[in-house]
């Protein structure tokens, strides 16, 4: 089994901001606590950074509410990385502000041009394809774009459905190693991860769903002790992280990363 999926020298973040209040939720809980969001995210970073990788923490971006949410700016494979084209008009201007960046690591970066729209949260890159969830977020010509600039790389998309009402295709699913995903129960009825080893979330633990393997842990936002225990019973290593504030903007652990290997 190859680990190009889940081990990678290098991560990218950005602290949110005081904008974060004006951030896209679906539904409104309640304004998120600045001050517990920049600690929940420093632990998230420290998490990283013990796992031996270079992190990448970029200032606030107070034009941008919402870009704390890295993940959804860009796709970061072995061969390059992607710059998105997000489908929510407030966040299209974050993609462009996440290419520099890119650049300055990265050997060879391209970029969705439209006039389609992919966000990376919809994206799920496994050892032997890349999965990529249709959205409110995320079009057929997005995925056709995509799909035409990774093939090069040697990379096979596979369309598969975000079910109704949830943000992104990785809200409800993430992987745990090249095989094994850990999946909601709503999503893995779909039948699109038949042919991996699945993990199930506990009952009433859906958000458990967007946690991340990083390295030789499993980042899982706190609170969800069902799922918590069923990662560690596979014989992961669990690191959870709180989650309280950017859950009210339907954000999760893999939202507030771009993790990758630079390609020299
Ligand atoms: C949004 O609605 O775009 C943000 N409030 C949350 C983005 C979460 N990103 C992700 O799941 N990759």
């Amino acid at each position: 089994m190859s680990d190009q999926s889940f081990r990678f020298t290098h991560a990218i973040t950005r602290k949110p901001g005081h904008s974060i209040t004006g951030g896209l939720r679906a539904v409104d809980t309640g304004a998120p606590d600045l001050d517990l969001m920049l600690a929940h995210h420093a632990a998230y970073v420290a998490a990283l950074r013990a796992t031996g990788a270079t992190v990448t923490e970029l200032d606030a971006a107070e034009d941008f509410p919402d870009s704390v949410f890295v993940e959804d700016t860009a796709l970061c494979l072995p061969q390059g990385a992607v710059v998105m084209r997000p489908g929510a008009p407030t966040r299209l201007g974050e993609a462009a502000a996440m290419a520099p960046h890119l650049r300055a690591l990265y050997g060879q970066v391209i970029e969705i041009k439209g006039p389609g729209f992919i966000e990376g949260g919809d994206i799920l890159v496994t050892d032997r394809e890349i999965l990529i969830g249709r959205s409110a977020r995320t079009d057929a010509a997005g995925i056709a774009e995509l799909t035409r600039l990774v093939a090069p790389w040697g990379h096979k998309v596979r369309e598969v459905t975000t079910p109704p009402g949830v943000l992104h295709f990785k809200t409800d699913c993430s992987l745990l190693d090249g095989e094994t995903i850990l999946s909601t129960e709503r999503l893995a009825a779909s039948g699109c991860f038949d042919s991996y080893r699945i993990i199930h979330t506990a009952k009433g633990e859906e958000a458990a769903a967007n946690s991340i393997r990083f390295n030789d842990v499993v980042l899982v936002p706190s609170g969800f002790p069902g799922t918590r225990d069923a990662i560690l019973a596979a014989g992961f290593t669990v690191v959870e992280i709180g989650n309280s504030e950017c859950a009210k903007l339907d954000g999760g652990m893999s939202c507030l990363s771009l993790r990758f290997t630079p390609k020299s």
